[in-house]
């Protein structure tokens, strides 16, 4: 028989070298106990009439799923639970949640569906989180920290059952779920050199709402590789890190009602663009917004703050980066 190893003794063994405590397993085991169990209401959704509308609005103005408030009371459980979480910040809850204001360590900034035009249709759909810890030295500082104080940052793939984790300067890791619904068999991710594979990912549909630079930039590399999008940033992003190249969701610029422009973007920092960008850093690739600023330096001003994102390999992110610097 084959055995591979599982996600705890490899988080286990990478705590012990690096001198750490345990509080961070127990947190971990939170996150992954709350997305088997997400998953598993996901894959019987249909059948329950869960998938539909929740006929709520959410913070963001945007209709609510069952399966968004069903995923995130599922989360909210488990990081309670843990003991370990002074505050989370939710994409379905406006106010930070608080937690153990006292004991805990972390902050958890997480989006349990992500994708939410996929949940009627069962398909793919993210869990992203991004973990910082208290700061024990100075000042707390309201819990908006920049990606790059984030010590970890993973994304579930709903229900494929697959899970990506970034750890900070020790790389990025993909698992896959076992008969048993273990996470194993650790593989580190490295966005592919040889640019065969790349991909480029974004909704064609805004392509003419995008700054003419983005556009005609985009026209320059369009014969060079191939499209693909899902519209479920995990697994879009899955594909770029696996394959390499690009995706993006630029700011909304030149939209013919210009009521729908969004200048700063679609995707969330906190819990959608930092968490993505940690996990392409950590694995050689790169991420900037609107104004070629690195993702992961950019320091919050509120917890739902938005963005948007040019992330994948490097050279490509440089090269778009330099174009959005003018
Ligand atoms: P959605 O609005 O469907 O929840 O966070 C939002 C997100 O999905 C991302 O997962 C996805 O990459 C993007 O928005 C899709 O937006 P479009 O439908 O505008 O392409």
């Amino acid at each position: 028989m084959r055995f591979e190893q599982t996600f705890m003794n490899f988080i286990l063994h990478h705590q012990e070298k690096h001198n750490r405590t345990y509080h961070f397993l127990i947190l971990m085991d939170a996150l992954i106990s709350a997305a088997k169990h997400i998953q598993q209401y996901y894959l019987t959704g249909a059948l329950r009439g869960d998938l539909g509308l929740a006929g709520g609005v959410n913070v963001q103005g945007e209709d609510t799923m069952r399966m968004d408030q069903i995923a995130e009371e599922i989360t909210i459980h488990y990081l309670r639970s843990s003991g370990r979480v002074i505050h989370a910040i939710s994409e379905e809850s406006e106010e930070i949640i608080a937690m153990d204001t006292e004991g805990g360590r972390y902050f958890v900034y997480f989006d349990p569906l992500d994708g939410s035009s996929n949940v009627s249709h069962g398909l793919p759909v993210g869990f992203l989180f991004g973990i910082a810890k208290r700061n024990l030295d100075g000042r707390e500082d309201g819990h908006l920290r920049p990606g790059k104080d984030y010590i970890a940052a993973g994304m579930f793939v709903i229900p494929t059952g697959i899970f990506t984790l970034a750890l900070k300067d020790s790389g990025t890791w993909r698992f896959h779920i076992d008969e048993t619904m273990n996470f194993v068999k650790p593989i580190r991710m490295m966005l592919p050199e040889d640019s065969k594979t790349w991909e480029l990912s974004f909704n064609e549909a805004n392509r003419c709402s995008f700054a003419k630079a983005v556009q005609t930039w985009i026209a320059q590399k369009e014969s060079e590789y191939t499209f693909r999008y899902l519209g479920a940033l995990a697994g879009d992003f899955h594909r770029i890190l696996s394959n390499g190249g690009i995706f993006m969701y630029p700011a909304i610029v030149n939209h013919p009602k210009p009521e729908k422009n969004r200048p700063q973007g679609k995707l969330r920092l906190m819990y959608e663009a930092a968490v993505v960008a940690l996990m392409c850093h950590e694995a050689g690739g790169d991420a900037v917004d609107e104004a070629g600023i690195p993702i992961l330096e950019i320091q919050p001003r509120e917890y739902h703050q938005r963005t948007a994102l040019y992330v994948g390999s490097k050279s490509l992110v440089d090269e778009i980066a330099q174009i959005l610097r003018g």
